[in-house]
């Protein structure tokens, strides 16, 4: 399969994140796309191209337009408060719904537009942010040209990100926003199976009213680890949505098997849904010496997923999420993938 990458992601970088009350350099670091990058043309799996560029209207098509707004203008507005440090919220409207108003002063509008602390903002953050989504993008393009499988190397990440919010590392959902150009493409019911550490929060957000994207997900507990919120078994969509979400919450320490057996659930569901395409939110942050996450998997295990997702109904759009230790993300991404080829 081909795969999509861009280097603007490179400016994405120096950001921050929260560790309890120490503020950090994030986890979330361009070397992560370039071992990915590296494993990918290392396994020749087939072409590494640039993406095109198809404009904002796709992603318009999933997030709202003052929140794009937002986020191109946010670094500008901010360099007039603080112009050495990356721009960060710190008051949310949690709890209060969405507000009518949206503030004026930037700090407020990063709280309107965030679920949590785990977003900052740097020069380059909305250059890496559409690009990223425009990997995704061609990806779809190509899987509506015959390709049966093709391989999106997103960064930042896409899945925590709603219509009009960022938060845990992601700006733009770049699964939601290739399902929406698979649906375009004329597949009437698109699948979303989301196999990242954490819960796809945003991803489920953005179709719960929806029944022509089905939504699965493996995730930790959400009781246990973030996004704490959203993830339950219990949420399974609500009016035309209703059935259309599937959430399999796993404890901390799961390991191979409980995995697989709960994959296989998914791997049913998907079959169930009668999808003609299917997104792949691939995270690797269930990995084992993952440092912010606490699953057991293994770097075979990664082979065990890539074989059982040869089951999926074709064409497959593999979009990279999550994954953070740097010296194993691009061998277990891409052996999911070479497993999925060889199957
Ligand atoms: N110390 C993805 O994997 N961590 N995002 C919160 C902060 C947020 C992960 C705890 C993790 C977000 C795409
Ligand atoms: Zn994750």
């Amino acid at each position: 399969m081909d795969a999509w990458y861009s280097d603007h992601h490179l400016g994405h970088q120096g950001h921050t994140e929260f560790f309890g009350a120490q503020l950090l350099p994030s986890f979330e670091l361009p070397v992560r796309a370039e071992r990915v990058r590296d494993a990918y043309l290392m396994a020749d799996l087939g072409r590494l191209d640039t993406p095109d560029d198809a404009g904002l209207a796709p992603i318009l098509a999933v997030h709202e337009a003052d929140y794009v707004e937002f986020l191109r203008g946010a670094w500008e507005a901010w360099r007039a408060i603080d112009r050495k440090h990356p721009a960060l919220g710190m008051v949310w409207h949690a709890g209060l719904g969405m507000p009518k108003e949206c503030p004026r002063h930037i700090e407020g509008q990063l709280g309107y537009y965030s679920m949590d602390a785990g977003c900052a903002i740097v020069a380059g953050t909305w250059t890496a942010a559409y690009w990223s989504a425009q990997c995704a993008i061609t990806a779809a393009d190509a899987l509506g040209r015959g390709a049966p499988a093709a391989f999106a190397i997103c960064r930042p990440p896409g899945h925590h990100a709603a219509a009009r919010t960022m938060g845990g590392y992601c700006y733009l959902n770049n699964a939601a926003i290739a399902a929406e150009r698979l649906r375009g493409q004329g597949h009437a019911r698109v699948a979303v199976l989301d196999i990242d550490y954490h819960h796809g929060n945003g991803t489920q957000a953005i179709f719960w009213r929806r029944d022509d994207v089905f939504f699965v997900s493996l995730h930790a507990d959400p009781h246990d680890d973030y996004p704490y919120f959203s993830g339950h078994a219990s949420e399974r969509g609500e009016g035309e949505g209703q059935g259309a979400t599937l959430n399999l919450p796993l404890p901390a320490g799961t390991a191979a098997p409980q995995y697989l057996a709960a994959l296989d659930q998914a791997l049913d569901a998907v079959q169930a849904s009668g999808s003609t395409a299917v997104v792949v939110s691939l995270g690797v942050d269930t990995f084992e010496r993952d440092p912010i996450s606490r699953f057991l998997l293994r770097e075979g295990d990664y082979l065990q997923i890539g074989r059982r997702l040869a089951r999926l109904p074709r064409p497959v759009l593999f979009v990279f999420e999550g994954g953070y230790a740097t010296d194993e993300v691009g061998r277990n991404a891409v052996a999911v993938l070479q497993a999925f080829e060889g199957a």
